[in-house]
């Protein structure tokens, strides 16, 4: 299948025909590493750009970002197989006593569609888990919170990379709505996205 009709049916959000193109692609001899930087990343990253610019919305980016997974799924172990070295690694959860993931599911897309490795922590997630992924090794750790209540969870997160001896092994990049960029350097944090468009930027940014 043509990149052009993967990449048309990445942004109509049609997973099927995403997930059909890039199988058929990889039983016609394609790279999976190929696939991913041709065929998957490029859409992903003008459907960031078309967000940025505010030409397109939060559903169309998740419906673009839906599509995209599908196909993911089918190159993931074979990007394995293969050897494929990701952008990076990024450990990202929402914080404690906070269970909305719909942001952080959609960062979790977005960069995953931009070549990064994603270790989903989930919801609710306690300091000890975030430690964990930090002690299993990953690049970046993100912090999602969307209540004014449970965001001071993040600096306590950050205590306690410190006193397990592991903060500067990683680099952390926070979001979600009650963030901003004046709380990020309040509390000691090395990134800040205030939308999934911008955390691949300044995932990127993080690790350059
Ligand atoms: Co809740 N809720 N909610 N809620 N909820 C808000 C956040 C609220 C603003 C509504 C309001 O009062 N107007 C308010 C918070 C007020 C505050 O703290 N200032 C609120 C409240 C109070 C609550 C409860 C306490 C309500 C109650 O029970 N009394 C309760 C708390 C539960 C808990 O967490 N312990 C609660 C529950 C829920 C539902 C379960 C019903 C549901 C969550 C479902 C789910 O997530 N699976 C829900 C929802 C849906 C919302 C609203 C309506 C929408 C949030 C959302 O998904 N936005 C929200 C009101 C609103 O925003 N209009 C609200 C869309 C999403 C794409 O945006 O999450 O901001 P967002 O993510 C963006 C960016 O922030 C950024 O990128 C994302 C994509 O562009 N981003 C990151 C996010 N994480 C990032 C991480 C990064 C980088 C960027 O790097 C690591």
């Amino acid at each position: 299948m043509q990149n052009d009709e993967i990449k048309q049916a990445i942004f109509r959000g049609d997973a099927a025909t995403v997930a059909e193109g890039v199988r058929e692609n990889l039983e016609a001899g394609e790279g999976p590493g190929e696939i991913l930087n041709e065929a998957l990343v490029p859409p992903m990253i003008e459907v960031g750009d078309m967000y940025e610019r505010g030409e397109v919305y939060v559903p169309e980016m998740l419906v673009a970002a839906h599509a995209m997974k599908a196909g993911m799924e089918i190159l993931r172990p074979e990007l394995v197989k293969a050897g494929v070295q990701p952008l990076g690694k990024v450990g990202l959860g929402t914080v404690q006593g906070d269970i909305h993931d719909i942001g952080k599911n959609l960062v979790v897309m977005m960069l995953e569609g931009a070549g990064f490795e994603v270790l989903d922590l989930g919801i609710d997630v306690p300091a000890e888990k975030f430690i964990e992924a930090v002690q299993g090794g990953i690049d970046i750790l993100g912090m999602s919170g969307l209540l004014t209540t449970t965001i001071p969870a993040m600096p306590e997160v950050i205590k306690a990379l410190e006193v397990a001896g592991v903060r500067n092994q990683v680099k952390i990049m926070v979001g979600g709505a009650p963030v901003t960029e004046a709380y990020k350097q309040e509390i000691g944090a090395d990134g800040y996205a205030p939308d999934a468009a911008s955390a691949v930027r300044v995932a990127k940014e993080l690790l350059s």
